[in-house]
């Protein structure tokens, strides 16, 4: 009797026994499931988010490599924690409303170029004065990279304006088509030429003598067909993706500018984020800003390619043709300066850093 007892009471133990362990075992488990989700991972830090990130040009262009290639890097890194939806132009309305759904946290990533923010900050029109930066690409870089007007003064104009700009980054020479020669000012004359909407664009191209059109730029295209506009200006990957030479009889090597834009997030999703998570999307842009310079590189030879067996005259403008744009384009930096103190201050301080990146590099 005795024994059966003992028997009965070692088997409730053991049961007991099981039943714990089977307990335990749940709440390790539990932690193996965090451990899996990447959530004790410092690199993925935390956090499962999905980033829409919007950019202003079409498929396989520049900006599309570009956000493409932070797609890959941040997802790669966060063992797929942080994902990104790539948008490309016109999916999420225009440029226009890109900029603005940034601004309302609709979107959280995105690229947005001076030639559109330039009305809502005007100190970011900087980057849309004729002439300014250097002939130099990599001078270009140095200064973009670097540049304290940039991250500092420009900088908090746009924090004003609910963005954190991360890197400010180059896409090539700009060039202009058109549908007859411009390589002086006096062809220059009343040119129907399309800009991006910021008002300096349209009034640097009213010093020089054309009639500038402000359209977004779905529309260049079918305004160059029907003749709405005879020439428009961007870099050259942009004007043989957008085949915009099947409509046009001259394309111009006028270097009058190099073509430039931000990365940016919203302020306050950006803010709402873990230190970690702020500093790993940091080192990303910082990645792929590095690669974007070749990138960009190998994207205008591959144009330069193409483009030499279209159909039209290539026409490179001497340097004394450059000097006379550039000579009536002057009055825009002091319109540009007139804005605020800190337009002034901007345009002062980048004229020297371009001098001395100059200096420094050679031009
Ligand atoms: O001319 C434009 O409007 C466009 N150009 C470039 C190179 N990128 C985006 C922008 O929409």
């Amino acid at each position: 009797m005795y024994k059966k007892n003992e028997f009965y009471l070692l088997l409730l133990m053991f049961i007991l026994s099981i039943a714990l362990v089977a307990c335990g075992g749940n709440g390790d488990a539990g932690s193996d499931d965090k451990a899996d989700s990447g959530d004790n991972d410092a690199a993925s830090g935390g956090e499962e988010l999905v980033l829409k990130f919007a950019h202003e040009e079409g498929q396989g262009d520049v900006q599309d490599l570009y956000a493409n290639k932070f797609k890959e890097l941040i997802e790669e890194k966060t063992d797929g924690r942080i994902t990104v939806d790539v948008f490309t132009a016109g999916t999420l309305g225009t440029n226009m409303d890109v900029l603005q759904s940034l601004q309302t946290g609709a979107i959280e990533i995105a690229i947005t170029s001076p030639g559109f923010s330039g009305d809502v900050i005007p100190e970011s029109n900087i980057m849309s004065i004729p002439f300014l930066f250097s002939d130099s690409l990599e001078v270009n870089k140095k200064v973009l990279n670097e540049s304290e007007a940039l991250y500092g003064p420009l900088a908090e104009k746009y924090e004003e304006q609910g963005l954190t700009p991360f890197k400010f980054w180059l896409e090539g020479f700009m060039w202009w088509t058109g549908n007859k020669q411009i390589s002086t000012p006096e062809e220059m004359k009343g040119v129907k030429l399309r800009t991006m909407p910021s008002n300096l664009i349209i009034e640097s191209y009213e010093y020089m003598g054309a009639n500038p059109t402000p359209t977004d730029s779905g529309e260049i295209y079918t305004m160059l067909q029907t003749n709405g506009i005879d020439a428009q200006e961007n870099p050259l990957f942009y004007i043989i993706s957008s085949n915009f030479l099947e409509v046009q009889d001259f394309l111009m090597d006028s270097k009058h500018h190099i073509y430039t834009t931000v990365t940016a997030a919203n302020q306050d999703f950006f803010e709402g984020l873990s230190e970690e998570d702020q500093e790993l999307i940091r080192e990303v842009v910082d990645e792929v800003n590095e690669w974007s310079f070749t990138m960009q590189d190998e994207e205008s030879q591959k144009a330069l390619e193409a483009a030499q067996k279209e159909d039209i005259e290539i026409i490179e403008l001497t340097s004394e043709q450059r000097e006379a744009f550039k000579e009536l384009s002057l009055p825009v930096r002091e319109k540009y300066a007139a804005e605020s103190e800190t337009a002034k201050e901007i345009l002062e301080i980048i004229e020297k850093e371009i001098e001395e990146a100059e200096a420094e590099l050679g031009d």
